[in-house]
């Protein structure tokens, strides 16, 4: 199947007006000179032990020959100090990911905003042989009722999530670059997404993908020999996603085990549907137990191509 490489907007980082455009009319744009290539060569270097220590997917989520590194902003300096901080990244999700609301405290109104926050950083490296995740939208985490802007034009404020991605190596048709669909940030959660309309985001090493959480894309094929293609990705969401009381830091890891399973389900330590809330791709009871796997699969089976999920 031939896949379409052009229109999508590539625009320098000091136009911050043009990409936030971009964004409300496409959902989606490559930011040109992002960063640096001696940053990215950096956070190559971190990841790449972790990337050699992870095991086979098995199940729909990723494809077995893909390799991640999770917590990205815990293991890599670099992409926390650097990429995860940076001020236009910061600009972006306070535009359309930040919530104010108003309402009155007795008499007086007060308006609060609640900032985005990173939901999950994490570098993927598709390897060679590796087949296309299915088309998706990254905030079905969260549950967001899409309707049709299609007619209106966006509403900023729709998503409550968005990404960027910023390659490890330059991304190519051939080697898995992030497939999407520009506009589908508009559709309803009726519209089904289909291949032929996909792009791939062909990225540069400096450039770096942006989307938001309701625009349907893929991590590609890699159909190289030889070649993996490595992405840091980082994913933020509204700040105000999660529960009020922290009670992961107020718990012991031996108390908490010790619980019911009902409470240690209530109290969060489950998953919330489809995958919310793991550590170490693991739920954080199998993580507090300190379970060895040789391999993980989908956290809601249901997701598996043909079951369940339409
Ligand atoms: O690897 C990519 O290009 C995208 C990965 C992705 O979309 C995901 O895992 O949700
Ligand atoms: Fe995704």
């Amino acid at each position: 199947m031939a896949i379409k490489v052009s229109q999508i907007q590539r625009i320098d980082r000091s136009d911050k007006e043009a990409i936030i455009e971009a964004i409300i009319r496409d959902g989606c744009c490559i930011i040109q000179n992002f960063t640096d290539i001696a940053t990215v060569q950096k956070v190559n270097a971190e990841v790449q032990p972790y990337l050699e220590a992870d095991k086979p997917w098995k199940g729909d989520l990723f494809p077995p020959e893909t390799r991640r590194c999770s917590n990205l902003a815990g293991r890599s300096p670099t992409a926390r100090e650097s990429l995860l901080i940076d001020p236009l990244v910061r600009a972006l999700t306070a535009t359309f990911i930040d919530k104010t609301t108003s309402n009155f405290y007795g008499s007086t109104k007060h308006t609060y905003t609640s900032e985005a926050v990173c939901s999950i950083a994490m570098t993927f490296d598709i390897g060679p042989g590796a087949q296309a995740q299915r088309l998706h939208r990254d905030d079905k985490n969260f549950h967001v009722d899409h309707t049709d802007q299609t007619a209106t034009g966006y509403r900023i404020g729709s998503d409550v999530m968005m990404a960027f991605m910023v390659p490890g190596l330059a991304t190519t048709v051939a080697n898995g670059a992030t497939l999407a669909i520009p506009g589908s940030h508009l559709w309803n959660s009726d519209r089904a997404p289909r291949l032929h309309e996909a792009i791939a985001a062909e990225l540069d090493v400096t450039d770096c993908w942006v989307m938001l959480g309701g625009l349907y894309h893929a991590g590609g094929a890699n159909v190289t020999a030889a070649d993996r293609r490595v992405v840091h990705g980082m994913f933020f969401s509204r700040g105000y996603l999660r529960q009020e009381e922290n009670v992961y830091l107020a718990n012991a890891p031996e108390e908490v085990l010790a619980w019911s399973p009902a409470a240690q389900k209530v109290m969060g330590y489950g998953l919330s549907s489809p995958n919310l809330g793991f550590v170490g791709f693991q739920t954080p009871l199998q993580y507090l137990r300190g379970e060895v796997s040789e391999s993980f699969g989908d956290f809601d089976p249901s997701q598996e191509e043909g079951k369940g999920m339409k």
